[in-house]
């Protein structure tokens, strides 16, 4: 039932009330559906009658939501997002029930891995067919810690506010994904010349229910498919991929939108163009080519957004921490799109003042890197902690990012707060 509420609140309310012909009243709970609600909420509902349809009980409510993940909250039921809180981001691998969930339609119902088959076709010379144990069997097997990143991340701070998942901090990871290199099975296949870009496919549907067509299709630059961490994965941390996070079968372009790394994934086939797939063109995950006013709308002049910008994040303490005593342990991790991070500071005077971190090398290219540091607070009272990464290019995180239209790239530093006694 709750499942059904899940990703088909429509249908869990034809199943579970009656039908009732007067538009603005749903009917009651009735029947089988009464008593399946009542034991799952384990009692009768003395008011079922009066109770409304279309919404989920609180008790359901406050059950774990997605099956599998731990601690995320929540910001849209269908299609589904949900972050992970900043403190929750503390392991220097992320656990799969830590990774957050971006759904632009409904995942496949029912996955069958053994059954399971990527086509790679278009500008290819041999269009061809795999098994995921093709896969294994026929290419190179890799793990590699890669971050991932909605270009959507931060996008709850614009002002004016930006239409979409209202993400804080928590639409980032780095899990580890094993799998076979996408370049390795492109070669199999073999490039033709005049290839510009990748155009992705995967088997969840719109989210209308009724419309046809992808809810996403995105691709890359060929450039960034034959680079060694673009992966085709059918493992993340070493467990087959969580379903919510793309089983059996994902790519992943870290360092790059996650709306790259197609979930479900079904097909790959190149193209002698930029790929204009759902979720390519307009103004889907691209940016004005030029600063705008906050507010302004403008129809044309957008760019694809392609490497992701730096940026940190502060994992302990978490936002609101009351500290007994003056030294506390600051870290947290730091990334850079393709490139890394040189440094990150630290101020706990509103940026009067920077302190270095202790910053550790990536474990291997794409994966974000891990940093910390003792922090001395002078005198008890409130403090903000803010934190700011400088990139191998010497690009550092804004105090505030230039508005966009659809709140991508907010890389603004990472600010938390603590009460020292
Ligand atoms: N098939 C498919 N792939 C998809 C999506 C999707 O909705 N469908 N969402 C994309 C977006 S916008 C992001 S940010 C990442 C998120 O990956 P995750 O849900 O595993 O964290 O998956 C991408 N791949
Ligand atoms: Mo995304």
């Amino acid at each position: 039932m709750r499942e059904l509420y899940r990703y088909d609140p429509d249908k869990a309310d034809r199943l579970l009330f009656s039908r009732v012909t007067h538009p603005d009243r749903r009917g009651f709970l009735k029947g089988a559906g009464l008593a399946a609600m009542a034991a799952l909420i384990g009692g009768t509902i003395p008011f079922h009658r009066t109770m409304p349809g279309h919404f989920i009980p609180v008790a359901l409510a406050g059950e774990p939501v997605i099956q599998g993940k731990d601690g995320l909250v929540v910001l849209n039921d269908r299609p589904l997002s949900a972050e992970t809180p900043a403190h929750l981001l503390d392991d220097a691998i992320t656990p799969t029930e830590r990774h957050f969930v971006r759904n632009n339609g409904i995942p496949p119902a029912s996955i069958d891995a053994a059954a399971w088959t990527l086509t790679i076709d278009g500008l290819v010379e041999t269009p061809l067919k795999f098994g995921i144990d093709d896969l294994k069997r026929g290419f190179d097997v890799v793990t590699r810690a890669l971050t991932l990143e909605c270009a959507g991340n931060g996008r709850a701070f614009f002002d004016p506010p930006a239409t979409g998942a209202q993400w804080t901090y928590g639409a980032v990871a780095c899990s580890e994904w094993t799998g076979v290199r996408l370049a390795d099975v492109l070669k199999a296949a073999g490039v033709k010349s005049g290839v510009v870009y990748t155009a992705h496919e995967g088997a969840d549907t719109h989210p209308s229910g009724t419309a046809s067509g992808l809810p996403i299709s995105r691709g890359v630059p060929i450039a960034k498919a034959m680079d060694p961490d673009s992966l085709i994965a059918f493992a993340q941390n070493g467990q087959p991929i969580h379903p919510m996070n793309g089983a059996p079968l994902r790519l992943v372009f870290p360092g790059w939108p996650g709306s790259c790394s197609q979930k479900w994934l079904t097909r790959v086939w190149l193209r002698d163009r930029v790929h204009d797939g759902a979720k390519m063109t307009g103004r889907s995950y691209r940016v004005p080519d030029r600063p705008v006013a906050p507010g302004e709308q403008l129809a044309e002049d957008f760019v694809i957004i392609e490497a992701m910008p730096v940026k940190s994040l502060i994992t302990h303490p978490a936002t609101g921490h009351r500290a007994a005593a003056r030294e506390l342990e600051v870290r947290g991790h730091a990334w850079a799109g393709d490139a890394t991070v040189d440094a990150v500071s630290l101020s706990i005077d509103f940026g009067a003042t920077w302190m270095e971190a202790a910053l550790d090398e990536p474990v291997n290219a794409h994966a974000w890197q891990n940093w910390r540091t003792v922090i001395e607070f002078p005198g008890p009272g409130y403090y903000e902690i803010w934190a700011r990464a400088t990139d191998s290019e010497g690009v550092s995180q804004p105090h505030a990012v230039a508005w966009n239209p659809k709140g991508y790239l907010n890389n603004a530093m990472h600010r938390v707060y603590v009460t020292v006694a």
